[in-house]
């Protein structure tokens, strides 16, 4: 209660200054008073031809390293977030892995910490993985088997197709493959189906060869 109560006011002052920033812009004096990020692991508008697995930012003083107050987001293009785990913090270094093997495209670094003089201060940048594409032949996926979910159907695991090449739609978001339940309804569906046009075919031929 008492911290989600603090929070707001803090939310509101980073819009405050957000806005601000964005209708000043780089006319605005810089602050003075507290700690800055002074450089980043990717920097900045960089370009990588291999993904990172974290972010490395650096302060210009220690950060203090309350559980939940320092926070590092890396955001793809679509908006999903990427990083893994929690930040820690290391005097004026703060880490934040991210999920292994991330795909070429830009992403969105957005950082809030509290700085030495007890301050958060916040920032983003955006860096860019532009990895040359894996011969084609060669790139064998990692299939979906641990996170599949269990299926009661045993012919599931035949219809699973195995993921090769870029045809195959967006890797993020398979689906479990195999018979769902609603599969399976769908299946009676039709086989009850079949059966009515049976036998609506055969009282047709009936009455046609009563009528003839
Ligand atoms: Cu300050």
């Amino acid at each position: 209660m008492h911290l989600a109560r603090r929070f707001s006011p803090v939310l509101a002052a980073i819009f405050a200054f957000v806005v601000a920033a964005a209708v000043f812009g780089s006319v605005a004096p810089p602050a003075q008073a507290h700690d800055g990020l002074a450089t980043s692991s990717p920097a900045a508008d960089a370009v990588l031809d291999v993904a990172p697995t974290e972010i490395t930012l650096s302060f210009t003083g220690n950060i203090l390293g309350d559980a939940g107050a320092n926070a590092v987001i890396v955001t793809d293009a679509s908006g999903a977030q990427v990083q893994s785990g929690t930040v820690s913090v290391d005097g004026a270094v703060v880490t934040q892995p991210l999920t292994p093997e991330l795909e070429n495209g830009a992403f969105t670094v957005t950082w809030r910490v509290v700085s030495s003089d007890g301050h958060p201060i916040s920032g983003e940048y955006v860096f860019h993985v532009d990895a040359p594409a894996p011969a084609p032949s060669a790139a064998p996926t990692e299939s979906a088997a641990p996170s599949a979910a269990p299926v009661e159907s045993p012919s599931a695991d035949v219809t699973a197709t195995p993921l090769d090449g870029p045809t195959t739609g967006q890797p993020g978001e398979q689906s479990d493959g195999g018979l769902s339940p609603w599969g399976i309804a769908g299946i009676v569906v039709a086989v009850l189906a079949v059966v009515a046009l049976t036998i609506g075919i055969i009282r047709y031929r009936a009455q046609r060869r009563q009528q003839s």
